[in-house]
């Protein structure tokens, strides 16, 4: 049985990817901040597979590196990282956006992934496997207003997911990034810093992807012949076209 390591699992993209690769038979190391959120998740998923917890934030770099050393045996084998954990804070104009916000999108959803992938890396290249999956976003393929720093991450992940699978080529690993468009998960409330009532109004009056629409879409991925590598897909729900165009008369 092959081993999946979710970053971001409590929530959103990340749990139902977990739940979603159990099912698909895959050990899971499921990591977060949220230590209540990974227990529970453990104890359900435990049913089904082999399923270890691991909990830091990606923005600690020795607390990356020694979470991923501290792996039992059984769970020493990565074959599946989903490079997931991340998130926008705020939505401002530059002029007034916060510097602690862009820290924190950058910190995490750059750096953060660079040290998770650096800390498992090595051990895909020494067993000359592995297949990484970076969740970027359709803020990685376009800018729209207000979105500047966030969007400059979800670049930034979009340009490390090509340099991972060009260098990556010559050890036989996989890497592709998935690119979603508008998915209803926690992403908004943290966005909005608790504003649960402006995060509701992001989904309202069209039908936004679920999580699990883009879970299945991983599974797809981690589950095709060695062969095939989905290296690039952009994912919109129906009533969206573009990061600014959404249809809400459909
Ligand atoms: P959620 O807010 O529901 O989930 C975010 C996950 O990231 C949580 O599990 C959270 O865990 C984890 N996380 C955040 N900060 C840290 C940190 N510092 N250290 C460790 N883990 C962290 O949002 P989504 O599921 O929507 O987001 C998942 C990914 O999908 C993100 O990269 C996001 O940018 C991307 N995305 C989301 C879209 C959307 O519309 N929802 C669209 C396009 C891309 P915890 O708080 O427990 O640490
Ligand atoms: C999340 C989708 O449009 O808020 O990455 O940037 S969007």
């Amino acid at each position: 049985m092959k081993t999946a390591l979710i970053t971001g699992a409590t929530s959103g993209i990340g749990k139902s990817t977990a739940i979603i690769l159990a099912k698909h038979k895959f050990n899971l190391i499921l990591c977060g901040r949220r230590q209540d959120r990974l227990k529970t998740l453990q104890n359900e998923l435990s049913k089904i597979v082999k399923v270890h917890i691991l909990s830091f934030d990606v923005r600690e770099k020795d607390a990356v590196f020694s979470a991923i050393e501290s792996l039992p045996d059984a769970f020493s084998q990565i074959d599946i990282l989903v490079n997931n954990a991340g998130n926008a804070h705020g939505l401002d104009p530059i002029q007034t956006g916060s510097v602690e916000d862009w820290d924190a999108m950058m910190d995490i959803n750059v750096k953060g992934l660079l040290y998770v992938s650096k800390a498992i890396i090595p051990k895909m290249v020494a067993q000359k496997s592995g297949h990484i999956i970076n969740i970027g976003s359709i803020a990685g393929k376009e800018v729209y207003p207000n979105g500047n720093v966030y969007c400059a991450s979800k670049h930034a992940v979009d340009a490390i997911n090509q340099g991972m699978r060009i260098d990556l080529n010559q050890h036989g690993i996989r890497v592709g990034a998935i690119h979603p468009g508008l998915v209803e998960t926690e992403f908004s409330n943290v966005r909005f810093k608790g504003d649960d009532q402006r995060a509701d109004n992001v989904y309202e009056g069209y039908d936004p992807l679920t999580p699990d629409d883009i879970a299945d879409i991983i599974a797809f991925v981690v589950t095709r012949p060695y062969r095939v590598n989905i290296a690039d897909l952009i994912v919109f729900p129906t009533a969206q076209a573009s990061a600014t165009v959404l249809n809400k008369s459909l």
